[in-house]
């Protein structure tokens, strides 16, 4: 009897042993260091969806030199815009079992199965910047912009700027990307009534792309008579906007245009009178998303959403912030 009592507390302290050391020296999060892994024993993988604007160049830089700062490896990569190439590069990264995904998805949808592949193989992810359509127990958190705020906040320069109303063309950013849908629905929570949306095309959130999309509208529409603004949803089409109105003879400060990122060339477009209003979307994000990498890799719990606190640049005071933009 006495023995058998023995191999009852026996076999309970086995399970009870092992249930607390969670054998193999692994943890929660799933590390042998865990729960004290720091920067030198992390690999984070960061599927960079372009190069498509100045935004996207800081949002780089941010995150490569975060990795040199904090001593961490960076698996890097440039999907070129195409949705395709970041699945594959987040494949390349889960068979190299690196320790955490931070992803900037260049669309929304179609996540769903590369992101399960990551959580069958016990890799966190954290969405970064542009928000996913997919179930949100498949990743562990966001980190970015409220782009409908940001569309919202546009809307109501607009409301400020033109309170007799009148028409606006939008300049969108890529479709299906959470930035373009989350900026043009805050657009339309917010503008007053009497102020109508002539039309509105994707010109893929690129210089290059924003250009003849800006001349055909020309082609269509008379600038002054037929729409008195334009919404654009980045600096860098707003540059590029910028050339094919000057190009076509209108003075675009004849216009209201409004813009969002608040870059240096955004900035520039503030002092030489062609923005009315700059509304800001900070890419500089590398060192919050290391952060909560590494609190991944020790099991420890974190936000499922994480917001940047943003603002509304004006002409005003944009010859003296120039110099201090560090994008
Ligand atoms: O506004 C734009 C970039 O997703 C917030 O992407 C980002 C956007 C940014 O190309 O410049």
């Amino acid at each position: 009897m006495k023995s058998r009592v023995l191999y009852a507390v026996v076999i309970i302290g086995l399970v009870l042993g092992l249930a607390a050391c969670q054998c193999g020296g692994k943890s929660a999060g799933g590390k042998a260091c865990a729960p004290n892994c720091t920067y030198a024993d992390m690999t984070l993988c960061y599927p960079q969806l372009g190069a498509e604007s100045d935004w996207r160049t800081a949002n780089t830089a941010s995150f490569k030199e975060t990795a040199e700062e904090l001593g961490f490896n960076l698996v890097f990569s440039d999907a070129q815009q195409k949705q395709e190439n970041q699945i594959s590069a987040m494949r390349a990264c889960i068979q190299q079992k690196v320790d955490v995904i931070a992803l900037p998805p260049v669309v929304e949808d179609g996540f769903e199965q590369v992101l399960t592949e990551a959580k069958n193989a016990g890799i966190p992810v954290i969405i970064v910047d542009r928000s996913v359509s997919a179930d949100p127990s498949l990743y562990a958190s966001h980190i970015g912009s409220d782009m409908v705020l940001e569309g919202e906040r546009a809307a109501e320069e607009f409301n400020k700027l033109m309170p007799d109303g009148g028409a606006v063309l939008e300049l969108s950013g890529t479709t299906g990307s959470g930035a373009a849908v989350g900026r043009a629905k805050g657009f339309r929570n917010k503008l007053n009534s009497n102020i109508t949306i002539l039309d509105s095309q994707t010109g893929n959130f690129t210089r290059a792309e924003a250009k003849p999309v800006m001349e055909a509208f020309l082609k269509k529409y008379e600038a002054g008579v037929d729409f008195q603004g334009i919404f654009i949803h980045n600096d860098d089409m707003g540059i590029g906007a910028i050339e094919s109105l000057k190009a076509a003879g209108v003075q675009p400060g004849d216009l209201v245009i409004v813009s969002v990122d608040g870059t240096r060339g955004g900035f520039q477009a503030m002092v030489d009178g062609w923005f009315q209003a700059d509304v800001e979307c900070n890419p500089l994000l590398g060192p919050q998303v290391a952060e909560m990498a590494l609190k991944l890799m020790n099991g420890q719990s974190v936000d499922r959403e994480v917001l940047t606190n943003e603002t509304v640049y004006y002409p005003d005071n944009a010859a003296e912030l120039l110099p201090t933009r560090k994008y």
